[in-house]
């Protein structure tokens, strides 16, 4: 069958799925008269779902109509205020862009759309596929790969199915090589809120990280605190980003070298004995053998790989050692670059051990969450094999799903997976190089499901598009997070649904039902979920209506006793400077320092990052946002733009290494970045067409990332590996 072309979303046949521009904002200025003379405004409670620090919000309505939206005075992510994109809610409800009906591809005369079907054609002909799947492969062929805090609405759907097979990018194209790095260090990863304590370090290093840019909210603001109480910031990175203009110190890195500046640093503390003693003694394992491996790696062999001279790293290293326990090492984030991520994560990781900084005030604070009982549910179907067998072979110390193993197994003969159900997630644009695996994965699968809000580059692939409401709309899981100040924040709705859009637990619960699945969803509606658990910690719906977020007092403190044993999940119970676990998996149990790929000649490190007006690929087409940022710039380092004659403001186009030229973007000259790469921001570049803001603008970095660097030990996709040079756009 010659099915899934890969679909734009404006050739959608009959009635429109798009909400349609009836309903845009409030420019004129009578709506500006109404709103001065407005009654007075109702607050209903919101989770921002624009990124996923999930900032505790506050929706203003007067006379019905949504006014602002702004943070929960009480909230420990938003501390009472939403970032820009938080703020820019309403112009993702109000997107004229949004889908609002479910489509369900067609083939008709030899060429491919989607129609517009009911609730119940879409779900009815998802039910048939899963089951025809189930019956000839087993429930475990079908994978699900999600993000955002309404991803639990299919993960139960899918476990109740029978498979665990479930896996977000939040993992390989984000955090997991951090969190791999830290298990086998401290027998735990970072938490989310990251437990960085900013606010009271006297020390702050940031190693890529780059906050201010990277707009977490809370995070920022306690990087505020720390910059107003002068800590000392370190930032190193090859770009002289917003963190960099509040530092005391620029660490302009060579690209891909911060392996070799790691281990000079702890050569520096180990020589200079800058550590305590006593604290080594009782709290580590494998001092000695860091110790014996450490010594020829002194900073003027760092320098020659990194750049930095030696006295520059000695200097930093020794007030990081004078500020400890109050420094923060930030553990970063989006630690996928090349490929030896979780050996990066592991330096980071040792370095903080050897300052002692666990659980230590101004290091790292010990998080606490709400311990929130799960609705009771029968027991989910085991799986006859797990996402683990099919990735442990590949990636051995995977601690979760991993998405790039789940997409490669659904191509091929010998193709494991048959179904994919995809929610608020734009592969094409998050995992890199994957749009080829994507075409193939959409030929070869019995059913793709994407469910999302608005026309993105993923539903392209799609057999059937289901719109979800946006999160002003609908209700959600609960939010418990670990942090410093143990709450509950509830997402409710605040505004009406638009069209016929539902939310995500509506989908997976009338999904189960045609499943036969009901046991695993026996209630009406998932309020009834939200007020059992409420219950069960002192709460009712009724009153998180009102409060939006509830304060709990802590069990436990926030910080550790200064001199009392650490008391790790390592098998030590102690932080592994050396790792025995790392050793008999057969990978380094200290971190090995690799020289990457040098850049080809007339080539440049492709670099990219955040702007503070966006979060990744999904919020370039919002109304708002879009005027404050409608492109992507790429930076260019004036001896570059000299060489290449490029005009500060032209447009060019990027190649990459292997041919892939990318759409034009604007030129930025700037001294900011290194002469050897150039920086953009992660995002843009929109290919689908029903996108009508955001198609066609700026540059995509995921486009130019044709070479991917797996990390070894779980699978992460390194993306730092890419150079680019320029081709001018034709006069
Ligand atoms: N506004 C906004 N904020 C966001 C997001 C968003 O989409 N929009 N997304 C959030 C999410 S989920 C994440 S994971 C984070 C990601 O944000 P981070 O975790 O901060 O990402 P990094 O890759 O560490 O940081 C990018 C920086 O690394 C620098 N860099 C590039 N190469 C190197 C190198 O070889 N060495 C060093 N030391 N630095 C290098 C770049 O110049 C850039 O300044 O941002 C979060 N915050
Ligand atoms: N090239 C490149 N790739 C990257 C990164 C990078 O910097 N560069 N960053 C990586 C990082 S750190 C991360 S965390 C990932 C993030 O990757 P993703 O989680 O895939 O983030 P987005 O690109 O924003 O895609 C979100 C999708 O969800 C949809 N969506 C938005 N709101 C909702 C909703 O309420 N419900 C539903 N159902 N859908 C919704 C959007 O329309 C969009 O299609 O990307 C990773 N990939
Ligand atoms: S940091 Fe900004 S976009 Fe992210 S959840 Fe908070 S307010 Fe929303
Ligand atoms: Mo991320």
């Amino acid at each position: 069958m010659q099915r899934r072309d890969f679909l734009r979303l404006n050739a959608i046949a009959g009635a429109s799925a798009l909400l349609g521009p009836s309903l845009a904002g409030c420019s004129q200025p009578a709506e500006w008269q109404r709103l001065m003379t407005a009654g007075p405004a109702t607050i209903k409670p919101t989770v921002c779902n624009m990124c996923f620090w999930s900032c505790a919000g506050q929706v203003h309505v007067r006379d019905g109509e949504p006014w602002k939206i702004t943070g929960h005075p009480d909230d420990p992510h938003s501390m009472g205020r939403l970032c820009t994109r938080g703020t820019a809610g309403l112009g993702a409800y109000y997107d004229p862009n949004r889908l609002i009906k479910p489509l369900l591809r067609v083939n008709r005369g030899g060429s491919q759309q989607f129609d517009v079907v009911s609730w119940d054609d879409a779900l009815g002909f998802i039910a048939g596929r899963l089951e025809k799947v189930a019956k000839e492969h087993g429930p475990e062929a079908l994978a699900t790969l999600v993000h955002g805090p309404g991803a639990e609405h299919f993960v139960h759907l899918t476990k109740a199915f029978g498979s665990d097979s479930i896996s977000e990018p939040a993992f390989a194209q984000c955090r997991g090589p951090r969190d791999t790095g830290f298990y086998f260090t401290f027998g735990e990863g970072i938490a989310s809120p990251e437990q960085t304590d900013m606010e009271n370090a006297k020390c702050v290093v940031l190693i890529g990280t780059h906050l201010g840019e990277n707009l977490h909210n809370s995070q920022v603001r306690t990087f505020a605190d720390a910059i107003r109480n002068d800590a000392t910031i370190i930032t190193v990175d090859p770009r002289f980003s917003v963190a960099a203009g509040k530092a005391k110190y620029w660490l302009p890195i060579r690209p891909g070298t911060d392996i070799a500046l790691l281990l000079a640093w702890t050569n520096v503390i180990l020589a200079e004995r800058l550590y305590d003693a006593d604290y080594i003694n009782l709290n580590t394992v494998g001092f000695n053998a860091l110790a014996a491996y450490i010594a020829p790696f002194t900073p003027e062999w760092a320098y020659v790989e990194t750049g930095i001279t030696a006295d520059v790293i000695r200097q930093t290293a020794r007030i990081m050692a004078a500020s400890a326990p109050a420094t923060v090492i930030h553990p970063g984030r989006h630690t996928v670059w090349w490929g030896d991520d979780t050996q990066r994560a592991r330096a980071v990781a040792i370095l903080a051990g050897l300052l002692g900084i666990w659980g230590q005030k101004g290091g790292y604070y010990m998080p606490e969450s709400v311990a929130l009982p799960e609705f009771p549910l029968p027991a989910y179907p085991v799986p006859k094999k797990s996402w683990r067998d099919i990735t442990i072979s590949k990636f051995p110390l995977a601690g979760q799903g991993v998405t790039n193993v789940m997409l490669d197994n659904m191509v091929g003969s010998d193709a494991y997976y048959k179904a994919m159900i995809v929610y608020d997630t734009n592969l094409p644009m998050t995992m890199p190089n994957s749009r080829a695996t994507l075409t193939k994965a959409a030929q070869a699968l019995d059913l793709l499901v994407v469910v999302d809000v608005q026309p993105s580059e993923m539903t392209g692939f799609a057999d059937v598009v289901l719109p979800e409401c946006s999160y002003l709309e609908r209700y959600d899981p609960l939010r418990s997070e670990s942090e410093r100040d143990p709450c509950i924040a509830l997402r409710a709705p605040a505004l009406p649904v638009q069209g016929d859009s539902k939310p995500g637990w509506w989908i997976a619960k009338q999904l189960g039902h045609r499943l036969g699945l009901d046991k695993y969803f026996p209630w009406n509606d998932y309020t009834e979920v939200i007020d059992w658990q409420l219950k069960q910690v002192g709460s009712s719906l009724t009153e998180m209506q009102t409060l939006g977020l509830k304060p709990y007092p802590r069990k436990t403190p926030l910080y550790l006793t200064p001199g009392a044993p650490l008391n790790l999940q390592t098998p030590s119970g102690k932080i592994e400077l050396y790792s025995q676990a790392l050793a008999d998996a057969g990978f380094d149990a200290l971190p090995r320092f690799t020289r990457h790929a040098q850049r080809p000649d007339g080539f440049f490190h492709l670099n990219y990052g955040r702007a503070p007006q966006h979060s990744f690929s999904r919020t370039q087409n919002n109304p708002v946002l879009y005027q404050l940022m409608p492109e992507n710039l790429v930076w260019i380092h004036p001896d570059t733009a000299m060489q290449f004659a490029i005009d500060n403001e032209s447009y060019v186009q990027l190649v990459n290494q292997d041919g892939v030229v990318s759409n034009k973007v604007r030129v930025r000259i700037t001294e900011r970045i290194r002469p050897d790469s150039v920086w953009m921001v992660h995002g843009f570049g929109h290919t689908a067409a029903g996108l009508t803001l955001a198609y066609g603008r700026g540059a995509d970095d995921s486009a130019l990332m044709t070479r991917v660097l797996y990390d070894p030990i779980m699978g992460g996709t390194g993306m730092r590996g890419n150079f680019v040079t320029f081709r001018k756009e034709a006069a």
